[in-house]
């Protein structure tokens, strides 16, 4: 009951552990991750029940997906794919402070994900289906699995999010705006960077952006700004949010967290000022340690963010 529901790839994820190219680094991390699997992850971390449906090879980084997801308390609806490996990214730090990564997931079992993946009656009783434009990149099957589940979705009556989520590598010379802007139309609430806003609507000043894509449809939308915070258009009232000072260690991962804290606080029923501050909290807190998922917050870490109190409990 009310769970955050959401549909897409998570692959193994190789980070070099230190400064410089892959032409020379040699000491590598094993995690995993997956833009919509992140935010299951930080939704669970914040107390609501999350489900994560998705395609992962029958291997060992499969397994693995499917065990670090199960560990963090993500319901798992995946299907074991005989036929194709797990996806892989490597994510290196070429400079300080700077993070580049690489995809080995063309045909990868997460991109074989299609309709007959879909847990409908998941989707159906979920308190929201969150959604995003990687899986629409993926492939046709990916493509039409997003399409069927933002159907069913709406067609239960549950409030669909989308994280537009543009991924450049991903699409090639084919163009997303089609597919964005049909998503995005049925959607309850879109989060889009400016440029991935400019993508649904063409450019323009932040607060415009965010008030035209409310007028496709959506009556929430949330223009992020990174450490500018954002600025967004919910019920038909201009709303922005500060983002909080600090000293960002990694910031990957940051968008979903600011999806996970948004949507949570949308599920309990927070006002939308309130939902848009517990998204930037949330956003900040993941940019203080490694890893896509990893440094989520908990409920107590939230508390504790900000209160002056340094001591590590
Ligand atoms: O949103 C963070 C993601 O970029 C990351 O965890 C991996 O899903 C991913 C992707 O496709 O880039």
């Amino acid at each position: 009951t009310g769970a955050v529901v959401t549909l897409g790839e998570t692959m193994g994820l190789l980070r070099a552990t230190g400064i410089g190219s892959l032409e020379h680094m040699s000491d590598f991390a094993l995690h995993i991750g997956g833009a919509e699997s992140n935010v299951a992850i930080g939704a669970a971390r914040l107390g609501r029940s999350a489900v994560w449906i998705g395609r992962v090879g029958d291997d060992a980084l499969g397994r693995r997906v499917l065990r670090e997801l199960r560990a963090e308390g993500v319901a798992v609806d995946a299907v074991v794919d005989p036929e194709a490996s797990t996806g892989l990214m490597l994510k290196e730090s070429p400079t300080q402070g700077t993070t580049r990564v690489s995809y080995y997931r063309s045909a990868s079992a997460g991109s074989r994900l299609n309709v007959g993946d879909l847990d409908l009656d998941a989707i159906a009783s979920a308190g929201v289906l969150h959604v995003t434009g990687i899986t629409l990149a993926l492939s046709d099957s990916a493509e039409q699995a997003v399409f069927a589940a933002v159907d069913a979705a709406v067609e239960a009556g549950v409030p669909v999010s989308f994280d537009v989520n543009h991924r450049t590598a991903l699409w090639g010379d084919r163009d997303p705006r089609a597919a964005y802007r049909r998503v995005a139309e049925l959607a309850t609430i879109v989060f889009a960077g400016p440029e991935e806003a400019a993508l649904l609507v063409g450019p323009g000043s932040p607060a415009e952006l965010a008030r035209r894509i409310a007028d496709l449809g959506p009556a929430q939308v949330i223009v992020k700004l990174g450490e500018d915070g954002c600025v967004a258009s919910i019920d038909g009232e201009a709303l922005a949010t500060h983002a909080e000072q600090i000293t960002p260690l990694d910031t990957v991962g940051a968008g979903d967290a600011f999806v996970a804290g948004y949507l949570v606080a949308l599920l309990d029923g927070l006002a939308p000022a309130d939902r848009l501050r517990q998204g930037a909290r949330c956003g900040a807190f993941a940019c203080l340690g490694p890893g896509d998922w990893e440094s989520l917050p908990r409920r107590s870490d939230l508390d504790a963010f900000g209160s002056g109190d340094p001591v590590i409990r």
